[in-house]
């Protein structure tokens, strides 16, 4: 097995490879060379969960070189993203300045947000009451918005839009609307979920809005216009040149 290679996200793939700063020793880079390894090394495809950390490097102004990693072509299951990702899921990192010096490879989302606010300070209040609350807010997204409503597309627009039941779409389109709730209430004073300051909590909840109302086609089914709010600060965020260009990184490409 090469050095740095599948099992290069464990703690002792991780010590071998430490004060080692030679990217092409992870296996994932034979599948995707790194050609500007002094870059923090993206693979990715521009989905809700994608998007948040190609938003965030934009924003951070971090250097960072974007891989494309195609659910058509099954690139998630290869050998080579499982070494980075045994969960077979964008997206993950790859950057060879991580803590003290050394490599460090990064998969979900949420981990990788807290890693590049504290690698950059920026996005993330500096103080410990602050960084929790951010924390707290970007854990709202992970374990709730995002699951639920993933599972709400899925039933409204793939393959459970044709279940004649309707019972499992109902239970994820009232879920949703709680916690959309939740959220329209949180910002009803505030012009970001931390409040004046935009933060990572913002980067990972507000791809999901715009995914739900545009690409799952659920914001009637939803009643988004009974969450003002939410639909104010979604405003503001599209509105942000970082959200526009990291939208759309890594650019698909034809197979
Ligand atoms: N909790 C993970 C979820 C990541 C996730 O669900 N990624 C989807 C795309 S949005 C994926 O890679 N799906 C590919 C597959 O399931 O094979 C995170 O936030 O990083």
């Amino acid at each position: 097995m090469p050095r740095g290679g599948e099992r290069v996200q464990s703690n002792a793939t991780r010590t071998t490879i430490a004060g080692m700063n030679d990217l092409s020793t992870f296996f994932v880079t034979r599948k995707w060379p790194a050609h500007h390894p002094e870059r923090l090394q993206l693979y990715s495809l521009p989905t809700p969960n994608g998007v948040k950390v190609s938003i965030m490097l934009e924003e951070t102004g971090l250097p960072y070189e974007p891989h494309l990693v195609r659910f058509d072509a099954g690139d998630q299951l290869s050998a080579e993203f499982l070494s980075l990702n045994p969960n077979n899921k964008i997206p993950a990192i790859l950057d060879r300045n991580g803590p003290g010096g050394a490599p460090i490879a990064l998969f979900e989302s949420g981990a990788i947000l807290i890693y590049l606010a504290e690698k950059t300070k920026q996005l993330m209040p500096q103080d410990a009451a602050g960084r929790y609350e951010a924390i707290q807010w970007l854990m709202f997204q992970m374990g709730g918005i995002g699951p639920m409503f993933g599972q709400l597309g899925f039933f409204n627009k793939f393959a459970g839009k044709d279940y004649e039941d309707k019972r499992p779409r109902d239970r994820y389109v009232a879920e949703s609307r709680r916690l959309l709730k939740v959220l329209d209430q949180r910002l009803a004073e505030r012009a970001w979920i931390l409040g004046d300051a935009y933060s990572i909590a913002d980067i990972a909840t507000f791809p999901w809005i715009n995914n739900l109302i545009g690409f799952y086609e659920a914001g009637t089914l939803v009643g988004i216009e009974d969450f003002p709010n939410v639909t104010r600060v979604l405003k503001a965020f599209m509105a942000r040149p970082a959200v526009a260009t990291g939208l759309g990184i890594p650019a698909r490409t034809p197979a």
